[in-house]
């Protein structure tokens, strides 16, 4: 089995906190100007950036998965992500990879990344299982249902949430008939891909009867299509991306509540926070209710009255 994450899987998957992904898609659209080098070096940054912001793992990406977008030659991913897996990882970055292609899983893996994020949930590559089951990584398996250039075609189902379910069931089943170990695989519902608004609306909702499955489950919803559509004016216009991230942030903290593993993010601080909160909510206790509780010593006054007034009240013709 060939090693790669530092962090040691078993300690990515305990249970009991949700975990914020961010997200550092290395496109030429995300890091344009200067050269190979330099979009290499402010990709490196920008993942640093996003741990110090609270990131437990950054998710690399080198190809749009967005609706309608064109896949890229393996060779061009690879030369996208590999130097900013190696710069995060000697950054002490905890990695992840997005990648469909098993060639680039491999190479991730084995350059110190600690996590395959797949959104074909091995559909698009046909190597992927049986090289996950090979390498020393955590596998988040999505739901899928074709490349971005037909999968709006196929946002048809009558139970969005049994399909979903029953779809990964066998995606899980073929992804561990090929060795892949079922105790490192993370589950996604893929929200947005083969999905409109209400097929994801309906899988936040439905997220409990994924949890059944068994498995840790992350939530892709950051800035997503379905987020602008809720968000837009009277004109029906959606909101640019980064104007989602509030909203995202508060799908964060309903997905902690939920028990989800992980939340997958461009805007890590909000989440963090969206997080924290979540979970402190869910483990605070209630006090007892007063009549429980002993009660306080009364002090009587000279008059007789109970002398319970606040200290810093003044009180004109009071006391001497
Ligand atoms: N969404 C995108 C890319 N990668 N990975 C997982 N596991 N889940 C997702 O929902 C997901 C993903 C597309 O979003 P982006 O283009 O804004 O990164």
């Amino acid at each position: 089995m060939t090693s790669g994450g530092a962090a040691g899987t078993a300690s990515l998957l305990s249970p009991g906190r949700t975990r914020v992904v961010g997200v550092l898609n290395v496109t030429p659209d995300s890091f344009s100007d200067g050269g190979l080098f330099l979009a290499h070096e402010a990709a490196v940054a920008r993942g640093v950036g996003l741990r110090d912001a609270g990131a437990d793992l950054v998710d690399v990406g080198g190809e749009s998965t967005r609706p309608g977008a064109q896949r890229v030659p393996p060779t061009e991913e690879l030369r996208r992500v590999l130097p900013v897996v190696r710069g995060l990882v000697a950054a002490g970055v905890v990695v992840s990879v997005d990648t469909t292609r098993a060639e680039v899983a491999r190479a991730a893996v084995e350059a110190g990344a600690a996590v395959v994020n797949d959104v074909s949930g091995g559909l698009a590559d046909p190597e992927m299982a049986a090289t996950v089951a090979d390498l020393d990584a955590v596998y988040v398996l999505s739901h899928w249902r074709g490349p971005s250039d037909v999968m709006t075609s196929r946002a048809v189902y009558d139970d969005v949430v049994a399909e979903v379910r029953a779809e990964l069931t066998d995606r899980l089943a073929a992804v561990v008939a090929a060795g892949v170990d079922p105790a490192r695989i993370v589950l996604d519902p893929g929200l947005g891909f083969a999905k409109v608004a209400e097929h994801d609306w309906a899988l936040l909702a439905g997220l409990g009867e994924l949890a059944a499955l068994g498995h840790p489950l992350l939530v892709g919803a950051s800035r997503k299509r379905f987020l602008g559509a809720l968000l837009a004016g009277p004109d029906a216009v959606p909101p640019p991306p980064a104007a989602r991230d509030e909203a995202t942030a508060v799908v964060s903290a309903l997905a902690a509540d939920r028990g989800a593993w992980g939340v997958r993010v461009h805007e890590v601080s909000g989440s963090v926070a969206a997080v924290r909160v979540a979970q402190a909510w869910r483990s605070a206790t209630r006090p007892p209710p007063p009549a429980t509780r002993p009660p306080p010593p009364a002090t009587a006054s000279c008059s007789g009255h109970l002398d319970t007034d606040h200290p810093d009240t003044d009180h004109p013709g009071g006391r001497p």
